[in-house]
């Protein structure tokens, strides 16, 4: 079974990160570790979300684990929360990392033209520098515009989402850059990706449901990577966690939902149990 290792923040009530990242990736049958950033209350779109920075076990944490011999087959890391914990990430990385090693950066720091709360204007080039060194990074437009000194608009306009690819590619990242919420036509999102080595782009859009739910990335990109580490090629992985946010939401919209809450992928994850018995058979 593979090991991957995810390095976010666990928000104790309202389902995103690790609470989200843990049971997407044990159906999708991906043995995952955990290394908290920090633990907080509530993730902080909700107001007044007490905080407890856990940075300083990282390297210690680490420590302990290399003495063991422990060794994972990605690192996966989400949200962080400051420049320091990036930093330790990078080191996490320079004891962990390696060729065999799946480095997949989400860097979840902004939507909607915005940073989120906690952030300063100085973060998103540290959280550049992170995706420089990652194999496969997975921004939405809002990020991908932030690390790379793009004025953030909303348009239709092809050129804009393959421009901003090749600037992500240009931070260094070896494998592929992909963009999330690409809007391909109206009334349909999706996302765009480039293969680094190979210079092709990746593209598919479904359906743009009129609802927005947090912690829908952090879904999308446990599932990305869980579906990687079961073989799947980078195509089929981003389509099956399309799909799957796709279904949560779905499923939430039936319950008059609270949009800051998260959604319902409890209800769904069968989709991902079924995937994988596809894959073994
Ligand atoms: O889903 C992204 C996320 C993760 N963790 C925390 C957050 C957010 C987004 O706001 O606040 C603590």
């Amino acid at each position: 079974m593979k090991r991957i290792i995810t390095i976010q923040d666990i928000s104790c009530v309202g389902k995103c990160s690790i609470t989200v990242s843990l049971p997407v990736l044990s159906a999708l049958g991906v043995e995952t570790a955990i290394l908290p950033t920090a633990v907080l209350s509530t993730h902080t779109m909700f107001k007044g979300s007490v905080i407890r920075n856990l940075e300083d076990t990282i390297e210690p944490f680490s420590r302990h684990w290399q003495d063991l011999g422990f060794t994972f087959d990605a690192v996966y890391t989400g949200y962080l929360a400051s420049a320091r914990q990036i930093q330790l990430v990078k080191d996490f990385y320079d004891r962990f990392g390696g060729n065999d090693v799946l480095f997949f950066v989400d860097p979840a720091m902004a939507d909607s033209g915005k940073l989120y709360s906690g952030f300063d204007d100085a973060f998103p080039s540290v959280m550049a520098s992170l995706c420089g060194m990652a194999d496969i990074i997975v921004p939405n437009v809002t990020e991908a515009c932030l690390m790379t000194g793009t004025p953030w608009k909303e348009t239709d306009d092809r050129s804009y989402y393959t421009d901003l690819l090749e600037k992500l590619a240009a931070l260094g990242t070896k494998k592929a850059a992909v963009i999330t919420g690409f809007p391909s036509a109206p009334g349909k999102t999706g996302v765009i990706g480039l293969d680094i080595k190979s210079g092709s782009l990746i593209e598919f859009s479904h359906e743009k449901l009129p609802v927005s739910f947090h912690g829908t990335g952090d879904i999308f990109s446990s599932v990305t990577v869980g579906c990687l580490m079961r073989g799947l090629s980078l195509y089929e992985s981003l389509e099956t966690a399309a799909n799957f946010v796709e279904a949560s939401i779905r499923e939430t919209i039936l319950h008059d939902p609270e949009k800051t809450y998260g959604v319902d992928f409890e209800a769904v994850l069968g989709i991902l149990t079924g995937r994988v018995r596809n894959i073994s058979e």
